[in-house]
């Protein structure tokens, strides 16, 4: 007879991608453990629940110890003895174990490592695949076929997730003419070739760095210039723009807000100059997702953009939102933006954030999974977004190991489905699968 029930939980210290530590915890039911670990973000939304540091003078004031004893003294004593297939009462005893609205008194980051490892340990102990296990929990019914993910790949990195002048943060290319999830990576992964070498040709061998997501990281000045090598790479790499590839960007507007005007390109642009900044980009290249247009308390520009943009455009929501239901709430009923970015730690909890994805679907809402800017080798991500059948995961570009881990998995599991692999002809292909 298989043991379910939770022997002990340990917690460690890992070295995140930015060699920052983040925190990593094993889940035991006997001699059985599923293991997790917790990304962590750079330009994080204020309304985040609290990733616990330590402050002080080890790794300057970002150790994670005190989340670490939480987990192996508070966590681990408590949650000893229940079912890890009731995930979601064991995240609510997590949260009232808490106590607090953002966690801060364990720590986002300690309840979030072992929430995922219970879900990955009820995966493994019931021998069904970790998407699978997610589906059932998520959606309370069982299918055949699943939804795997459109991949946004941020193939130009800037912001606060580069050393450069860009101040838009994400430049993604989004795959959407390949018929399935690896010729889809495969035409990004030749699209990035393509890149490396025109941006090392055109600008130099300092324009091939990397930033923190695997995409390049040029020393460019203009959203334009970084634009139109996009654009050249897919078309040199011998793809139709528009019909093989479209494009979206993450803006982190927020990061480049100062006060009551915004910083980009060079230019002091107030808000209405804005907004018709991203149309005209619109208007002029087949950019069909932009993330935090605007910084992230501005509900008003947010619901004034999607008011105006075409509905085959999606305006994701990532801080102004932080994958809190409450919050989401807000900018379901003002149509501020028409898409949520899902990320487990925003929220610190894997039940949490599947009512944050269920709420946005069901209110017509698209939902984009998505990692961090600091990761870490672990996939879970890859599954929930097949879990969740988003039809949509951003997980940075072809590049370094904990990016490409994601993509890896979603290969993994397009194999393992066969035909049951599908893969989303449109944006909202979502619909067919819930
Ligand atoms: C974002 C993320 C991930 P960070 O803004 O969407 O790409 O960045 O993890 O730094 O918040
Ligand atoms: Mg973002």
């Amino acid at each position: 007879m298989t043991d379910f029930k939770i022997s002990k939980i340990k917690s460690r210290w890992i070295l995140d991608s930015r060699g920052i530590p983040t925190i990593e915890s094993d889940v035991f039911a006997g001699k059985a453990y599923s293991r997790a670990a917790v990304p962590s973000g750079a330009s994080t939304g204020v309304l985040e629940a609290l990733e616990l540091r330590d402050g002080g003078k080890a790794f300057m004031g970002k150790h994670v110890l005190k989340a670490i004893a939480n987990v192996n003294n508070i966590l681990g004593k408590k949650l000893v003895g229940f079912d890890v297939r009731e995930q979601e009462i064991i995240d609510a005893e997590m949260i009232s174990i808490d106590g607090t609205e953002n966690k801060s008194n364990l720590g986002a980051n300690a309840i979030l490592s072992v929430s995922l490892a219970i879900a990955r340990l009820a995966s493994q102990l019931s021998e069904i695949p970790l998407f699978n296990y997610i589906y059932n929990l998520a959606y309370k019914k069982s299918r055949d076929d699943y939804l795997l993910p459109l991949p946004c790949c941020n193939i130009i990195n800037g912001g606060e997730h580069a050393g450069n002048n860009l101040s838009i943060q994400e430049f993604m290319v989004l795959p959407v003419g390949a018929k399935t999830f690896s010729q889809a990576i495969q035409n990004v992964a030749e699209v990035y070739q393509t890149l490396k070498k025109l941006l090392l040709k055109k600008y130099g061998p300092s324009a091939i760095n990397v930033g923190d997501e695997g995409g390049f990281a040029p020393n460019l000045n203009l959203t334009s210039e970084a634009v139109e090598i996009i654009i050249k790479a897919i078309e040199t790499a011998g793809f139709l723009l528009g019909t093989d590839f479209v494009l979206g960007m993450d803006a982190a507007a927020s990061e480049f807000f100062e006060e009551d005007f915004y910083n980009i390109d060079g230019r002091k642009l107030s808000e209405e100059e804005l907004l018709e900044y991203y149309m005209d980009l619109i208007h002029e290249y087949p950019f069909k997702s932009i993330e935090d247009p605007f910084n992230e308390k501005d509900f008003r520009n947010f619901s004034n953009l999607t008011a105006k943009v075409d509905e085959s455009i999606q305006i994701v929501d990532d801080d102004i939102t932080v994958t809190n239901i409450n919050i989401l709430e807000k900018a379901i009923k003002e149509k501020a933006g028409n898409a949520l970015l899902l990320k487990v730690n925003q929220i610190g909890s894997l039940t949490e954030a599947i009512k944050a994805a269920r709420m946005a679907f069901d209110n017509g809402f698209n939902v984009m999974v998505s990692h961090r800017s600091g990761e870490t080798e672990d996939t879970f991500i890859a599954d929930l977004a097949v879990g969740l059948c988003t039809g949509q995961l951003k997980t940075g570009a072809t590049c370094r190991s904990e990016r490409t881990g994601k993509f890896n998995q979603l290969l993994r599991i397009e194999e393992i489905l066969g035909e049951n692999a599908k893969y989303p002809l449109k944006l909202n292909s979502w619909k067919d699968f819930h």
